[in-house]
C-alpha cells in the first residue's frame, strides 16, 4: 500500500474525530464552570488535552468510530449515538495521551510528536504526573456525562474495559520497567518469553479497547464474540509494539516525529532480543560435529550478511595495504609486494 493510498483510508471519519475536540474540551470545562474556585484547574486542564491530546495518528480512535459505523444498525445510528461515538473514540485517546505522558517521564524522552515533550517543558517537571493523572479520570468523566442515562447497559461494560485496559497497560508497564532497571545491564532477562508478556500486555490489549467498545455500543456483549475479536486484535498489537520497537532503532525521526531511547534505557525490545537469539543459537551448536549444527551456525554468518562484511574488509584492506606499499616499499621494489598482494585478494579458494 502507498502513502497516498494509507493516508486517504478513514480520511472522513478523521475529520469527522477532530472536529468533534472542540465539543470534548467544551463539555469538560463546563461541567466544572458551577465550581468557581477550580476555574485555574480548568485552565491547566484544558492546555493539558490541548498539547497531549492532539497531533497523535488517532488510529486506535478512529477504529472505535469505523468498527461503530459497522456494527450499529443503521436505523440506531441516530445523532446522539454518533456523538457518543465520537466521545469513546476521544477516551481512547485520552487513554493514550495518559500513558504517554507518564510513559516519556519514566523513558527520559526528550520528544514526541514533532514536538518537545509535555515533562520536557520549561518549569513543568514532575508536575507532568499530575497532568497524565487528569487526563485519565477525564475518561471517566466523558464517559458519564455523554451516556447519562445510566440505565444504557453497555455504560458499565464500558467502564470496565478502560478499567481493565488500563490495568493490563500498567502491567506491561511494570513489566518493561522492571525487566530494565536503571544501572543494571542484565541481558540474561531479555528471554523472548519475556519480550512477548511484555508487549502483550503494554500494548497488545490496548488495541483491543477501541473494537470492544464499539462492540458493546453495538450490544454485542458475548463472551464467544469478545473473545474471538481479540484472537485477532492482540496479534495487530503485538505488531504494533515490534513496529515501535524497530522504529526506534531504525526510524527517521523527522517521519516518527520521536527519538528513540530503547538502547539507553536498557529496554528490552525486540532487536535486542533477536541479537540474543542469535547468540543463543551459536551458543548451542558451535564446536559441534553434527552437519545440521554446523548448518545452523552458518545460517547466522548468512543473516548478519557476513558475505558483504567480508568483501567489504576485503576492499579496505586492499586499498590499506597498497598505500603502505607506496608510502613503505622503498628501497625494495614495490613489486615484492605487489606479486603477493595479487595472490591473496580476490581468491575463491
Ligand atoms: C509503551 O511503549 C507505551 C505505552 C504503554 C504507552 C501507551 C500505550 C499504547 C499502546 C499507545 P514505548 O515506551 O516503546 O512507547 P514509545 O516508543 O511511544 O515511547
Ligand atoms: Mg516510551
Ligand atoms: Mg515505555
Ligand atoms: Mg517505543
Amino acid at each position: 500500500m502507498n502513502g497516498d493510498q494509507k493516508s486517504d483510508v478513514y480520511a472522513q471519519e478523521k475529520q469527522d474525530f477532530v472536529q468533534h475536540f472542540p465539543q470534548i474540551i467544551r463539555v469538560l470545562s463546563e461541567d466544572e464552570m458551577g465550581h468557581s474556585e477550580t476555574g485555574d484547574a480548568v485552565d491547566r486542564l484544558k492546555e493539558v488535552l490541548e498539547y497531549n491530546a492532539i497531533g497523535g495518528k488517532y488510529h486506535q480512535d478512529l477504529m472505535v468510530l469505523v468498527a461503530f459505523w459497522e456494527l450499529v444498525e443503521p436505523r440506531k445510528q441516530d445523532a446522539d449515538s454518533l456523538q457518543q461515538a465520537l466521545t469513546v473514540g476521544w477516551c481512547v485517546e485520552l487513554l493514550q495521551a495518559f500513558f504517554l505522558v507518564a510513559d516519556d517521564i519514566m523513558d527520559s524522552s526528550v520528544s514526541r510528536r514533532g514536538q518537545i515533550w509535555w515533562y520536557q517543558k520549561p518549569r513543568m517537571g514532575l508536575d507532568a504526573i499530575n497532568d497524565a493523572m487528569l487526563l485519565e479520570v477525564c475518561i471517566y468523566h466523558l464517559l458519564k456525562l455523554y451516556c447519562p442515562d445510566l440505565e444504557q447497559p453497555y455504560y458499565l461494560d464500558l467502564i470496565e474495559l478502560f478499567l481493565q485496559s488500563s490495568y493490563q497497560t500498567e502491567v506491561g508497564q511494570t513489566l518493561d520497567l522492571i525487566t530494565a532497571p536503571q544501572g543494571n545491564v542484565d541481558l540474561g532477562r531479555f528471554t523472548e518469553k519475556r519480550y512477548k508478556s511484555i508487549v502483550k500486555y503494554k500494548a497488545a490489549f490496548y488495541s483491543y479497547l477501541p473494537v470492544a467498545a464499539a462492540m458493546y455500543m453495538a450490544g454485542i456483549d458475548g463472551d464467544k464474540e469478545h473473545a474471538n475479536g481479540k484472537k485477532i486484535l492482540l496479534e495487530m498489537g503485538e505488531f504494533f509494539q515490534i513496529q515501535d520497537d524497530y522504529l526506534d532503532l531504525f526510524g527517521d525521526p523527522s517521519v516518527t516525529s520521536k527519538v528513540g531511547t530503547d538502547i539507553q534505557d536498557n529496554k528490552c525490545g525486540w532487536l535486542v532480543v533477536q541479537c540474543l537469539q542469535q547468540y543463543q543459537i551459536l551458543k548451542e551448536n558451535y564446536r559441534q560435529k553434527e552437519a545440521k549444527k554446523v548448518a545452523q551456525v552458518k545460517a547466522i554468518s548468512e543473516e548478519l550478511n557476513l558475505l558483504a562484511v567480508f568483501l567489504q574488509y576485503e576492499e579496505d584492506s586492499y586499498s590499506h595495504i597498497m598505500g603502505l606499499i607506496e608510502q613503505y616499499a622503498a628501497p625494495l621494489t614495490p613489486a615484492i609486494f605487489l606479486g603477493l598482494v595479487r595472490k591473496i585478494y580476490k581468491q575463491k579458494k
